[in-house]
């Protein structure tokens, strides 16, 4: 038995943990109490990791598939050798549209997406789907116009805030803050402190609030603006914060203005006295904080929401400060910024070639995918490396998505399972699980104080699974992108003193590329195989320039932080440091003065009036209600107790909830006599699902909920519980960003005799 400290990779808060692994399982799980910001805390989850590290479509070997869709054993060699050709064919001939790369990390591991982006630079493209562009884009595109690039993230401050509003978000049960039921506990028996949840459900974190808005979905616009209007009518705006820190007010107090306040919230289904109460509580609070999560991001007016919820907490003050909403500071880096408005003069953005779709953030949404490879004709994309994730389960429209994988010349996956995605593809490629390497994700999203961890393996890879920075590494060499040895960065790595902070490997790092233009994209792959030889772990090497630079931007910080060392050092004694520290590495720690040092504007300051915005506001007061022919609004991916994206395969990992039920309200269940575990049929203008009611009283009326991580077809199995995206469509979107609506797909159910 070994006692190993790694962290949780189901959700995005990666509590630190400790595990006894014991003949090859993941056997005592607890909290870290050393991890900087879990300190000990775990939730339901994270006890049944075992059940992602051994199951019986863990891969073990490269596969191939052959013509009757069965796979066969081949070699590293051989599968990397013909991908290779493969690739090179594609490209020398249809040129960088021809290739995309979808995935790139999930929610524990996004180390590896430093070598396998250096693929697209291969095949000259620029195309990058992620799921974050089916929830995230449209709320990075405002950061974007508001803070000056859209990598500029804010973050909440929920421990310390006297007034937290929830809107579209289930903290109790999704995490995402802090750990979220310790710190919603502690709201809940302050009564100094308040908690308001806006959402369609009165869901776990609503039970625990002292409000809830239970607006009818996708109508939070609306919702927001008239919180808006009450707060700028009533003079509770902050108006000294205003002037010191932001630009644009006038313009948008006049639209503020003229929301018709009682009407809206009408249109929302929400008591005007208690949109009154919320907004003038949330204006008046010492300090006050907005998340936002999926309820308002793949809902209706998706972009426009992402502006309203920043509005709130920046007219009234509540940005900069303790309890507050806060920029913070990157260690990996996620987010691109790619905002049309900052483009060099000549450049342009790349854009798609069907639907024209320019990135945001640096990626292109799930829900165009399907079009760009069966309708852009000699534009397509006809390649596809597909990394951990599993887009036939998780993208908008399983069916389009299969139908256009099928159709391409060539389709690799690297997973550590045999995924419904994995099946469709040429070749699979198995990758070492996040157990068993080096591993890392880019949420680092505190602040003040900033911490980032790098979890050592605590297992070998099985059979001959590789990690990932091995796998692109040998591809790239496969492809004559790189030479497969540098004899002289090598010996350098080796020779040099621990001492002097890799200097003189770095100096030489960056002579042999300003010599080799060439290699300049793989920097990533270079270090591995030369600066990796000195160190612990080979795939830590790229860490050190981007330690080296974090430090350099943000030194004072570093060393409020504890680290030491002169303009030259603090960078590699960083880097060292978070190699030495297994439960995590404190990396900054800012004063919120500072916090305005990590704007983008020119002028540093916040630009409220952003016009597109100002015009979907007034589309907005245009809208009328659409009748629609299905009678429910289906929230297609909820988060409950026991589900966790597509991350678990084996169903023997969940303790409730077995079916994932379709949870609706007991007056729509007896309206169509339908029972607890009851069959029903659920249709949508795509497709129909047969599903399990649970009778569930929290609902508003007309509303029906799935969960989000079912449908797995575990070896090879009927799907397991409702494959959600059956039911959702490529267009149910917003126009703007195209991420869907996934909160609000109208549907009919109905007993499955009743067709
Ligand atoms: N247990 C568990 N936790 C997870 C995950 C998981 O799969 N399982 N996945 C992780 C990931 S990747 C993500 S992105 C997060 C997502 O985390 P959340 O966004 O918090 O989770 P959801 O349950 O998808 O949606 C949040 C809430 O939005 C509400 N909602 C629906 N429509 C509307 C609307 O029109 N307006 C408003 N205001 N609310 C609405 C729903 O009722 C729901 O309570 O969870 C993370 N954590
Ligand atoms: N209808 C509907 N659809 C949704 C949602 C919804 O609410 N409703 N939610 C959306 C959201 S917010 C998200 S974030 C996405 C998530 O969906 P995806 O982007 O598909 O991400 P995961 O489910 O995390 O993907 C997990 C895959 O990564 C593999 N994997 C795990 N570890 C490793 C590793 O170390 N290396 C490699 N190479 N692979 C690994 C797993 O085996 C699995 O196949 O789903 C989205 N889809
Ligand atoms: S799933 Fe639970 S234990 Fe795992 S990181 Fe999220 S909150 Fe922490
Ligand atoms: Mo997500």
């Amino acid at each position: 038995m070994t006692t190993a400290k790694t962290a949780c990779i189901l959700c995005s808060r990666n509590c630190g943990l400790e595990i006894d692994f014991v003949d090859g399982h993941l056997k005592k799980i607890r909290g870290d109490a050393a991890h900087p910001s879990s300190k000990g805390y775990l939730c339901n989850k994270a006890a049944r990791l075992d059940y992602y590290q051994n199951h019986a479509d863990r891969l073990t070997h490269p596969l191939k598939r052959q013509p009757d869709g069965s796979f066969v054993r081949v070699t590293w060699d051989e599968a990397l050798g013909d991908i290779a050709r493969r690739l090179d064919a594609i490209r020398d001939t249809h040129g960088g549209y021809a290739f995309a790369f979808v995935g790139g990390g999930g929610q524990g591991n996004h180390l590896g997406g430093a070598y396998s982006r250096q693929l697209l630079s291969a095949m000259k493209s620029r195309f990058v789907y992620s799921s974050l562009a089916q929830e995230k884009t449209g709320d990075f595109w405002v950061n974007g116009r508001l803070f000056g690039a859209q990598n500029c993230h804010p973050m909440e401050d929920v421990e310390h805030a006297d007034y937290v509003l929830f809107i579209g978000a289930n903290p109790y049960q999704s995490h995402g803050i802090v750990n979220a039921r310790d710190t919603l506990r502690e709201i809940k028996n302050n009564p100094g402190r308040t908690m308001v949840v806006i959402d369609p459900r009165r869901t776990e974190t609503a039970d625990q609030a002292d409000i809830h808005l239970q607006l009818r979905p996708g109508t939070d616009a609306f919702l927001l603006l008239a919180m808006l209007s009450i707060i700028v009518r009533e003079n509770l705006h902050d108006q000294a914060f205003i002037d010191a820190h932001c630009t644009g007010f006038d313009q948008v107090r006049a639209e503020l203005h003229r929301v018709p306040v009682a009407d809206y919230a009408t249109r929302a289904d929400v008591p005007l006295a208690d949109v009154e109460r919320v907004a003038r509580g949330f204006a008046t609070a010492k300090r006050g904080c907005v998340r936002v999560d999926l309820g308002t991001q793949q809902t209706l007016h998706t972009t426009l929401n992402a502006y309203l919820e920043k509005l709130l907490y920046l007219v009234t003050g509540n940005f900069g400060q303790s309890g507050s909403n806060n920029l913070h500071t990157a260690f990996l880096p996620l987010i691109g910024n790619t905002d049309e408005t900052k483009v060099k003069p000549g450049k342009s953005l790349k854009r798609t070639a069907f639907h024209k779709m320019a990135p945001i953030g640096g990626m292109y949404p799930p829900n165009i995918l399907p079009d760009e490879i069966l309708k852009a004709g000699e534009k397509r994309i006809r390649a596809v490396f597909c990394d951990s994730s599993n887009p036939v389960l998780t993208y908008p429209d399983s069916t389009a998505q299969e139908q256009a994988f099928k159709s391409l010349e060539l389709m690799v996956v690297v997973d550590i399972a045999m995924t419904e995605t994995a099946r469709l593809a040429h070749y699979v490629l198995p990758a070492a699980s996040q157990f068993e390497k080096l591993e890392a994700t880019g949420f680092t999203l505190e602040f003040p104080e900033n911490y980032f961890h790098l979890r050592h393996p605590i297992a070998q890879p099985m059979g001959e699974a590789l990690r990932e920075p091995e796998i692109y590494t040998r591809l790239l060499e496969t492809m004559g992108v790189i030479p497969r040895q540098f004899p002289v960065l090598t010996t350098i790595a080796r020779n040099e003193p621990d001492l002097t902070g890799h200097l003189g490997y770095m100096t030489a790092l960056g002579l042999t590329l300003s010599r080799n233009k060439r290699w300049a994209p793989y920097g990533a792959s270079i270090m591995y195989r030369t600066l990796g030889k000195a160190l612990r772990d080979a795939a830590a090497a790229p860490l050190l320039p981007i330690a080296m630079a974090y430090a350099k931007e943000h030194a004072v910080a570093v060393r409020r932080a504890g680290h030491k060392g002169s303009l030259l050092t603090l960078g590699a004694n960083l880097f060292r440091a978070i190699i030495r520290e297994e439960s995590g590495t404190v990396i900054s720690r800012h004063e919120h003065s500072e916090m305005w040092s990590l704007l983008k504007t020119p002028d540093q300051r916040v630009h409220l009036h952003v016009p597109e915005m100002i015009e979907a506001i007034h589309a907005l007061s245009r809208e009328v209600p659409a009748a629609d022919r299905f009678p429910f609004i289906l929230m297609a991916g909820e988060r409950r107790s026991y589900n966790a994206n597509q991350i678990f395969r084996d169903p023997a990992w969940r303790k409730v909830d077995k079916h994932g039920a379709l949870r609706m309200h007991p007056d729509d269940a007896n309206a169509l006599s339908l029972a607890n575990g009851d069959i029903a049929r659920c249709t949508t203008k795509r497709g129909m699902l047969e599903v399990t009611v649970e009778i569930d009283d929290a609902l508003r009326r007309g509303v029906v909920t799935l969960p989000h991580g079912y449908g797995v077809s575990f070896q090879s199995s009927k799907p397991i519980g409702p494959p959600i995206n059956r039911l959702t469509s490529t267009s149910h979107c917003e126009p703007f960003s195209r991420t869907p609506f996934h909160k609000y797909v109208p549907a009919a159910i109905c007993k499955p005799n009743a067709i």
